[in-house]
């Protein structure tokens, strides 16, 4: 293609001039602090036209958020016209597109994937997009639509939504009037396909006492509130805290899914009470851990883990109950798909106990998402809380064809049924996977003290080390090893070797400018005590920088 196709695109990237420095896409696409993304998130324009070009001129989604990180952080990710994660052979070309230094070198790497990707430029193309509530937002939406504009490309601004409604949203345009139809493409679509499948199940059975969710001062905040007024306060209590989305600095401050899964402790500022039931959504609301006190006030987290099994164990039995199998009598396959901060509890729980198989991926549910396609009923989980269950085509047409013989049977059936409605079938999202919680709650009527009996967590603990240069630590068999730095694994492999029930892995954050460290051990103190002797390790002898935190233990020569 000659230089002039692209004359725009050269005149436009002019005013979004990139700085020096190296893009990678991460576990959630390029993530960091806002002021070094603009020219980043145009070229991310110029890729999403490609990539609704190479769908045939399907619509693509893009999301900008940085999630659960700091609100001075922002980011962006491209979703599959079905509402997936962008595909990895594509990360690459939008890291070649971030980091061509030159005009030159950035229309040689546009026509580099028009040439590999075999992409018609005539070809109409079309872009959603949507931010999360970070004051970075509008001015990064600009940056996009610079992008798409200069390959003219058309968009749709969603303005404020949370992440799963951009999945969702962008999945429904692309359905639209065919047999896969899966919503209205709207926020109000989205509300109203949660809310009909959730008062399906609920409608006629005992509340639940009300449900307490911190909102991360973010957009599932507002999102939430909308959420239950679909639903009606007679079947769904909520009470929602930290909702403030206009003061600058709160988004995730000491609160929200991921300060309390790694504090492993309430979110500052709430009264948590015995008695009462809690949940915490991330800033962009695609996760949502579950807690609440014990009769002694202790804290107890319900993680990811926990809703995992808790989905799985409440699917087979709608399964068994429904006697739901494919037409030829072959049983559905269900599977649990986890990764390596999977506390080894849980999986011992899901293999031994449930009876379902467990499969490992690397960390980022892109990857979790992808496993969980090959069963009928895939339930995908991060520890992190981040996760949803998918059904597999055969699995819907199962529930659908099973006539069931008893009044047993039918129910089970229509809940299957149902609950492939109420699950966002497109990416783990908070908000549905807390009404699928609160199905599941309302159909035993479980508390969350029985709902945690099932198994008991081993003390766990996630540490950050900040390092030079994290790139130098790769990762192998699903994160559990490091190939490299070369002997780092070995040292770790001595220390873990001195733990009863010791597990510890090193690994490079994709979202944070870290190297995070995960152990677990039979108690609290060796837990800890091998967890800060690992950060130790690495802190020393691997380029650790800044003060050294004094909770990181020596090990001596
Ligand atoms: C993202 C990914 C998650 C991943 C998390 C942390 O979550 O979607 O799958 O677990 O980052 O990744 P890392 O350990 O590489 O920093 P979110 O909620 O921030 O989009």
């Amino acid at each position: 293609m000659s230089a002039n196709t692209f004359a725009l695109v050269v005149e436009s990237s002019a005013k979004h001039p990139r700085p020096d420095q190296q893009f990678t896409y991460g576990t959630a696409g390029f993530r960091m602090k806002a002021d070094l993304l603009d020219s980043v998130i145009f070229r991310v324009g110029l890729l999403a036209v490609l990539r609704s070009k190479s769908h045939r001129g399907k619509t693509v989604g893009v999301m900008i958020t940085a999630s659960h990180n700091p609100e001075h952080d922002n980011g962006v990710k491209l979703v599959e016209p079905l509402g997936e994660m962008l595909a990895q052979a594509w990360e690459t070309y939008a890291m070649d597109l971030a980091n061509a230094a030159t005009p030159d070198a950035l229309v040689a790497a546009l026509n580099k994937i028009i040439a590999a990707e075999n992409i018609d430029l005539a070809q109409h193309a079309a872009v959603v997009v949507a931010r999360d509530t970070r004051p970075s937002g509008p001015a990064l939406v600009a940056s996009l639509v610079d992008g798409v504009k200069a390959l003219a490309g058309v968009i749709t601004d969603f303005g404020v939504m949370t992440t799963p409604q951009l999945h969702y949203v962008t999945r429904c345009i692309n359905t639209k009037g065919t047999p896969d139809a899966y919503g209205e493409p709207t926020a109000a679509g989205y509300y109203k396909k949660l809310a009909d499948a959730y008062l399906k199940i609920a409608k006629g059975r005992k509340p639940l006492s009300a449900l307490h969710v911190d909102a991360a001062n973010g957009v599932g905040a507002p999102a939430l509130r909308e959420l239950a007024a679909t639903i009606g306060d007679q079947h769904l209590g909520v009470v929602i805290a930290n909702d403030d989305i206009a003061t600058r600095g709160k988004l995730n401050h000491n609160c929200g899914a991921d300060f309390v899964k790694i504090s492993q402790k309430a979110p500052e500022g709430i009264d948590l009470k015995p008695g009462q039931r809690w949940c915490s959504l991330d800033g962009d609301a695609d996760r949502i851990v579950f807690y609440y006190a014990d009769a002694s006030g202790k804290f107890k987290l319900l993680d990811g883990d926990k809703i995992a099994t808790l989905a799985a164990g409440y699917i087979m039995s709608l399964i068994r109950e429904a006697k739901a199998t494919h037409a030829d009598g072959t049983p559905l396959k269900v599977g649990l798909v986890q990764t390596a901060y999977a506390n080894g509890s849980s999986t011992a729980y899901v293999r031994d106990t449930l009876k379902v198989p467990v499969v490992f991926t690397p960390t980022g549910v892109k990857h979790l998402h992808h496993e969980a396609e090959h069963f009928d009923v895939g339930v995908y989980f991060e520890a992190n809380g981040h996760g949803t269950v998918l059904f597999s085509k055969a699995a819907v047409k199962a529930f659908e064809a099973t006539a069931g013989k008893s009044e047993s049977e039918r129910a089970a059936l229509e809940a299957l049924r149902t609950l492939s409605d109420l699950i966002n079938q497109t990416v783990g999202d908070a908000l549905s996977d807390m009404l699928m919680v609160e199905v599941v709650l309302l159909g035993t009527q479980q508390t969350l003290e029985a709902w945690d009996a099932g198994y008991t967590d081993l003390p766990s603990r996630q540490e950050k080390v900040k390092v030079q240069n994290r790139a130098l630590f790769v990762p192998i068999k699903a994160d559990t090893e490091l190939a490299e730095p070369a002997g780092l694994q070995d040292k770790i492999n001595e220390q873990v070797a001195k733990f009863r029930k010791g597990r510890c892995f090193v690994r490079p954050s994709g979202t944070e400018d870290i190297v995070r460290v995960y152990a677990e051990a039979e108690t609290v103190q060796e837990t800890e005590d091998l967890a800060y002797t690992v950060c130790g390790i690495v802190f020393d002898g691997y380029g650790g920088v800044g003060e050294r935190p004094a909770k990181f233990k020596r090990v001596a020569a």
